[in-house]
């Protein structure tokens, strides 16, 4: 049986130990996470997103001193998939984090892999959780790019950053992918450089055309604010910190919080009880049926919606 007291109680290894497991989907994590899902529901879940080299973990590390200026604890998750094997961008992301580490009121993780089960958004939503019933207030989660996976990783989050920099190629292209529609807080970091303005202007047009594109009505009363910082300095840090706590506030008192949590907690629950119901419905038609259909359907001679149904049926 696994026991949470060393967890809860701040123990650094024990929470290092279940990171692991929960990166190598070890059946394990799944019982810990289990015993510890009581304590999760109360850190403040930031996601941190934008292109390869915009400044993201130059800026988790301005934001976590202002945060730890303030007396919170805060827990950075560095998401890399792109080096899974060479570790570089993470030793690089170490090496920048070096001044805050030592302090017991921080931990930092990187993490590269995708997870054997349910990959890598599954991976780091457990992260946070254990991250959040080890009583971190604040959870940083690093993100690459812009892709279907970064927003997913984005609905873990309460509050979404999109970085952008001026002069990463055709000014925000770089955010596109139904990004924008998450982003609760813009920042244009590198504002040292030429174009920052240009690409605050044209980050503020995308804006509009995104809001009117946003799924949830309820998100209406927050207009992402746009901020301009230079994180190797920490210039606007103390900004970006006061955004996202006034970010918070809002969805405290509007209630989106609570709206999304249970939206969350429904696709948390629909996205397993599928992965379930179709390792039991695979096991039940035994060895050869699936693969028979799929046999079937490319020889045109099935469709998938039939093969589906038939298959339901044979069970
Ligand atoms: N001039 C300038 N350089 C920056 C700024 N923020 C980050 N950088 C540099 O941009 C490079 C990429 O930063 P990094 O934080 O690793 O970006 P990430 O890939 O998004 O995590 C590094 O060489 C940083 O020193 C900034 O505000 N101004
Ligand atoms: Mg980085």
């Amino acid at each position: 049986m696994f026991d949470p007291t060393p967890i809860l109680a701040g123990d650094r290894h024990a929470l290092a130990r279940l990171l692991t497991q929960i990166e190598n989907a070890e059946v394990s994590a799944a019982e810990a996470l289990a015993a510890l899902f009581a304590q999760t529901g109360r850190a403040h879940v930031i996601g941190v997103t934008g292109a390869p080299g915009c400044g993201k973990s130059s800026l988790v590390n301005a934001l976590a001193r202002v945060l730890r200026r303030a007396g919170r604890t805060v827990a950075i998750v560095a998401v890399d998939p792109s080096s899974p094997f060479t570790g570089g961008a993470l030793l690089g992301d170490r090496l920048r984090m070096r001044d805050l580490a030592g302090d017991p009121g921080v931990f930092i993780r990187s993490t590269a892999s995708r997870g054997a089960l349910g990959g890598l958004a599954r991976t780091t939503a457990d992260m946070a959780a254990a991250l959040d019933a080890a009583g971190f207030e604040k959870i940083l989660i690093e993100t690459v790019g812009a892709g279907q996976a970064e927003v997913d990783i984005a609905s873990t989050a309460q509050t979404v950053l999109v970085i952008e920099a001026p002069g990463l190629g055709d000014d925000v292209q770089a955010i596109k992918a139904g990004i924008l529609e998450v982003a609760d807080v813009l920042v244009v970091n590198k504002a040292d450089q030429p174009n920052a303005e240009n690409a605050v202007r044209a980050l503020r047009g995308l804006i509009e055309m995104a809001a009117e594109g946003r799924a949830a009505p309820e998100t209406a009363g927050w207009k992402p604010p746009i901020l301009q910082t230079v994180a190797t300095e920490g210039r606007g840090a103390e900004e970006l910190a006061t955004a996202i706590e006034q970010h918070r506030d809002y969805l405290l008192s509007s209630g989106v919080m609570h709206t999304r949590e249970r939206q969350r907690l429904r696709h948390e629950l629909t996205a397993r009880l599928r992965d379930l119901l179709l390792d039991k419905l695979v096991t039940r038609l035994g060895d050869g049926h699936f693969e028979m259909a799929v046999e079937k359907m490319l020889a045109r001679e099935l469709d998938p919606g039939s093969a589906a149904r038939q298959l339901a049926r044979d069970a």
